[in-house]
């Protein structure tokens, strides 16, 4: 059983980091058709300079994925995200040392990731999909982020119904939890994520973020993603991704001031800056 090569350092790094100041996760998208940077980076030099310059700009970790989930997005096989992600992820291993997350919902994917050397799994499907993901996981000590998804990527965005849309984002960590743990993954090693956008309406994005302090009942860290989200454009009268930063800084103020601990984010220079200013008038630890 190989699992020497996962950096337990880089597990305790972000452990502590976490629970002091807000990190700042950077979105690598190694994917031909992402909706913000599509394609751009699809060749290996091209996202490892991107990673680079991440780096430079005070990422705390990279997250790094190769199946777009874009609403209406098609999957990709697991040899193709495999030829997308591993030779990314070997290549920044061996030029900088930062954490990195993988962002997908295959177990084999995430295994091959951590031991080229990623420290944490990052599921959209909250561990959901692929029913070896929490056993992988665990086997390597890894970090593992829960995200909340309504549905899947090819449908979420149909018709998204909620009872109450926090109270049910609690039930699934509630039942996602015990099913992490069942499978050996210690409680300390999760992150919650209410997943913007997947299978969300503007409102119930918006509620989310309002009532975000409710998901912090569970003590544990919590990730939020909102980086040039639709929502975002919708509320601001339909601009583009790429008009969307001024909305994304809000989010993340907001986010942050109701108990995130952590934001993914495309702009990493411009959220950092965002992110301190906020850990400070909250009185955190820069
Ligand atoms: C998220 C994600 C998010 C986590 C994406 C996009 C869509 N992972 N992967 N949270 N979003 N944990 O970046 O717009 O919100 S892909």
């Amino acid at each position: 059983m190989e699992t020497g090569a996962i950096p337990l350092n880089h597990v305790q790094h972000l452990q502590q980091l976490v629970r002091q100041r807000t990190v700042v996760m950077g979105i690598l998208n190694v994917t031909p058709d992402s909706f913000y940077d599509g394609g751009r980076y699809a060749r290996l030099e091209v996202a490892v300079q991107r990673a680079l310059q991440m780096v430079e700009e005070g990422a705390d970790i990279l997250d790094i994925g190769g199946e777009s989930t874009r609403p209406g997005s098609q999957p990709v096989s697991e040899e193709e995200e495999l030829r997308r992600v591993l030779p990314v992820i070997e290549a920044v291993r061996e030029q900088v040392d930062i954490p990195i997350s993988i962002d997908t919902t295959k177990s084999r994917v995430a295994e091959r990731a951590l031991q080229a050397g990623a420290c944490m799994a990052n599921d959209i499907s909250g561990l959901g999909f692929d029913p070896r993901m929490a056993r992988v996981v665990a086997q390597y000590g890894a970090l593992c982020c829960i995200m909340h998804i309504q549905g899947t990527p090819q449908t979420m965005q149909q018709n998204p119904h909620y009872d109450d849309v926090v109270r049910d984002i609690s039930g699934y960590f509630e039942e996602r939890l015990a099913l992490a743990e069942r499978a050996g993954v210690p409680r300390e090693h999760i992150w919650l994520d209410p997943g913007i956008g997947f299978g969300k309406t503007v409102e119930h994005n918006l509620e989310i973020l309002r009532r975000l302090r409710e998901l912090t009942a569970f003590g544990l860290p919590l990730l939020v993603g909102t980086s040039r989200k639709s929502f975002i454009g919708r509320v601001l009268g339909d601009l583009p991704p790429e008009q969307r930063l001024e909305g994304t800084a809000a989010t993340v103020a907001i986010a942050i001031m109701n108990g995130a601990n952590a934001v993914r984010v495309h702009d990493v220079k411009e959220m950092v800056r965002v992110a301190r200013m906020t850990d400070a008038v909250l009185g955190r630890d820069g």
